[in-house]
């Protein structure tokens, strides 16, 4: 079971990405798609800072584990997460994002921001990446981990079927895709866009190891990585984490119209307040159950 101390510190550092993605939303330059990064704060976060086997002092680490964000638009959790691990300055991202020229744009792109593995943003080809990238580990006898994160809204594109068709025909026990289950595309509920459940069935059909979960709960994200196949299984594996987007703010929750946006700054005050407030009481309930 989840270590509690390591559960209360990553929810801290979750609670910190929200605002980091509020800060960034405050009067930017350029839209910040707040609302698919506040349904992957939770997931990024325990890759990040608990899970995934990188280093920022060796990036060329044969052995590193390889993350790749196939759902490139939530640029910002990749940023605020690799400038936490070393990687580079936060206040790099704040001071330049959405400008011209900058290493930080809207979408990770390998040649520009440190840590970021491939470019993405055009979805659909994450996903084939790691394949890839998974079978020249196993090719390699690397001891690494191949780990990408998808939306669901992403998994529409056809691409993506052909990848999870090719990766237990590969084996590759060393690819783990995990899906941000928030049930949102960019201007619709996925059940009107392209229904795509359920998804679960619909990797164990095509041979994947497949874990469900509450994308949002860290303890069970720890559990779930934690105790993965080993490196050597021959089935890959499928987190479907169900999430919500714009998870944190009220008005945000569940709403088309936050997949991505501007703060001005009375409105970043008060979601400032807002995940305070419900971290706090979240604070009290940990401490009365033990
Ligand atoms: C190939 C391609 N088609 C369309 C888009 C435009 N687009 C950007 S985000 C998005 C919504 C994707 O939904 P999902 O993957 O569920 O992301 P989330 O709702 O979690 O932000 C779309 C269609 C794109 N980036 N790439």
């Amino acid at each position: 079971m989840a270590d509690r101390e390591e559960v209360e510190r990553l929810k801290d550092l979750a609670l910190q990405m929200r605002k980091d993605v509020l800060r960034l939303a405050r009067n930017a330059g350029g839209p910040v798609h707040v609302g698919g990064d506040f349904s992957l704060s939770e997931i990024m976060t325990v890759l990040f800072q608990h899970f995934l086997r990188i280093d920022a002092g060796k990036p060329e680490w044969p052995d590193r584990d390889r993350f790749i964000l196939s759902k490139g638009h939530g640029a910002g959790t990749l940023y605020f997460s690799l400038a936490r691990k070393g990687y580079f300055d936060i206040e790099d991202v704040f001071g330049t994002y959405g400008k011209l020229g900058t290493d930080f744009g809207m979408h990770p792109c390998k040649a520009h921001a440190p840590g970021v593995e491939t470019s993405t943003g055009s979805l659909g080809h994450g996903l084939a990446v790691a394949v890839g990238m998974a079978l020249g580990g196993r090719l390699d006898g690397g001891t690494h981990r191949v780990v990408t994160v998808l939306g669901d809204g992403e998994m529409n594109e056809g691409s993506v079927w052909e990848a999870v068709m090719a990766a237990p025909q590969f084996k590759l026990g060393n690819l783990v895709a995990i899906v941000d289950k928030n049930e949102l595309s960019l201007d619709g509920h996925l059940d009107d866009v392209m229904k795509i459940n359920p998804l679960d069935e619909k990797f164990a059909a095509f041979g994947w190891n497949v874990i469900e979960l509450d994308g949002h709960d860290v303890a069970a994200l720890i559990d779930a990585l934690d105790n993965l196949p080993p490196v050597a299984a021959d089935r890959p594996t499928a987190i479907v984490a169900k999430t919500v987007k714009g998870k944190g703010i009220d008005f945000m929750e569940d709403k088309i119209a936050w997949h991505a946006g501007i703060l001005d700054d009375e409105m970043y005050e008060a979601c400032l307040k807002q995940l305070d407030e419900k971290r706090e009481a979240e604070r009290n309930d940990a401490w009365l159950v033990h």
